[in-house]
């Protein structure tokens, strides 16, 4: 409970309404100095609903709501202090899924792990239990295997031009390290595989060492106590690195605020855009509006493709040349990851996608097979007299075994039908403490 206490003690001082709580009206002392999030808004759980700023309310730092505005305010010097926010949809044009994206997400494509619910991939309980699913994907998102996209060159852009104040990633890819962000200006608010650790006695462990089993999908354990190892991100259930807690409150000396590729659910990272002060510019460059972006004076919204969206400010910057230029750079050299050739590396990917989706087809194909004959042989049952009666549990003496059923989980869900959302959704619970 101290870290409750720590940030109510820490928003508490700042605390006031958010502007869409006041009626959608500018503060009219000195806003600079306001907070836009209140105790309750940092702590509430999800993807808060807000409405649009309603078109006639002005800006109050930017000329319009509009890229060419911002542009100009940023090419006008009006610009030094830049927080970056972004989430798993910044990766997806590397080729790393999002979560929650229907069809293509990682989430949707779990079933193949046999999990019991697909969060629980990431969650530190059924890890212990069984840690093979985690390695399994591990194996697919290790750094090395993709290249960053331009979405992150222009984070890396941002920095050269000495405008980056700071940026908080939920990604755990480690891209932005990739495309050449340093350290010190990245806050991995869910960790990383940029180290790894010994989840019983936190001995760290050999990057050498984690890559090897990784890429041969063996399980990794501490050279000290033989416990599990574990890249240091951070799963459902654990703490969030003291780094974010320590740097929480930086987007308020921001004077620019750029979120892209997320969907601002995951709390506590959801609220970090809440804590610009009002008048402080705000960029969301996503496929879609989240959490409260565009119900600021001064939102501006570039919806679509984030890589489209980083071209697009770029150009209106006069920086497009130097952003491609600089992407150009990450092009794959000759070696992918893990000592293979990307090349290579992408071609057996394919083939090992193409061979997931068919072990996926052929698995479905079986179940509704099974469960077309269990269910006829039951029909066939019922009508026979003197048979047994719908309500009647099949019996072990029935000369269907019980392996010609279809899996039933512990909710009595069919266990091939793999629905999402199936669990409590704890997404919102990562690394808040209980
Ligand atoms: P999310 O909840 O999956 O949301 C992604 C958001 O990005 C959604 O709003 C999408 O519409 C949007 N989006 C997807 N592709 C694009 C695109 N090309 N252009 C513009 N917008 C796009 O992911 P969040 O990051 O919000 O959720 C936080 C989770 C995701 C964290 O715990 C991460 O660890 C986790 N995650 C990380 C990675 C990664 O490291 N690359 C991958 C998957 C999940």
């Amino acid at each position: 409970m101290n870290l409750f206490r720590s940030v109510i003690a820490a928003i508490g001082r700042k605390h006031k309404p958010h502007r869409s709580q006041a009626g959608g009206k500018p503060n009219s002392h000195n806003p600079k100095n306001k907070w836009r999030c209140s105790v309750g808004r940092f702590f509430n759980m999800g993807n808060e609903e807000s409405s649009p700023i309603d078109e006639s309310v002005p800006p109050q730092t930017l000329p319009a709501r509009t890229l060419e505005a911002l542009s100009d305010h940023i090419k006008n010097g009006k610009v030094s202090r830049i927080v970056v926010m972004t989430g798993a949809g910044i990766s997806t044009s590397a080729g790393i899924p999002d979560f929650r994206s229907p069809d293509t997400g990682l989430y949707a494509n779990l079933a193949r792990l046999n999990l019991p619910y697909a969060e629980a991939v990431f969650d530190i309980s059924y890890f212990r239990k069984n840690p093979m699913p985690f390695y399994t994907l591990a194996h697919e998102l290790y750094p090395g295997k993709y290249r960053p996209t331009i979405t992150h060159s222009f984070i890396r852009l941002l920095h050269d031009k000495g405008l980056l104040l700071k940026l908080f990633t939920q990604n755990i890819d480690c891209l932005e390290r990739e495309a050449g962000v340093p350290d010190d200006k990245i806050v991995e608010a869910h960790g990383s595989f940029a180290r790894q650790s010994c989840i019983e006695c936190s001995e760290p462990y050999p990057e050498a060492d984690i890559k090897r089993h990784i890429a041969d999908k063996e399980i990794p354990r501490c050279h000290q106590c033989k416990g599990l190892v574990k890249p240091e991100i951070v799963f459902f259930g654990e703490q969030l690195p003291a780094e974010f807690f320590r740097h929480r409150s930086l987007p308020a000396e921001a004077d620019l605020c750029i979120v892209m590729g997320t969907s601002l659910t995951v709390q506590p990272f959801a609220s970090l855009p809440d804590v610009t002060p009002d008048s402080t510019p705000r960029v969301l460059i996503n496929k879609e509006r989240v959490g409260s972006l565009g119900s600021g004076t001064d939102d501006v919204l570039i919806l679509g493709d984030c890589d489209d969206g980083v071209r697009k400010l770029a150009n209106a910057c006069g920086w497009l040349d130097e952003l491609e230029g600089l992407w150009a750079k990450t092009a794959p050299k000759d070696t992918g990851e893990l000592g293979k050739p990307a090349a290579e590396v992408a071609k057996r990917d394919k083939d090992e996608q193409l061979e997931d989706e068919i072990d996926k087809l052929t698995k479905d194909v079986d179940e509704t097979l099974r469960l077309s004959k269990w269910h006829e042989e039951k029909v066939r049952d019922e009508k026979l007299p003197g048979s047994a009666t719908k309500s009647d549990q099949p019996k072990s003496s029935d000369t269907t075994s019980s392996g010609d059923r279809p899996h039933e989980d512990s909710d009595g869900n069919l266990g091939h039908v793999f629905v999402q959302g199936q669990k409590p959704d704890r997404r919102v619970m990562k690394g808040e403490e209980t």
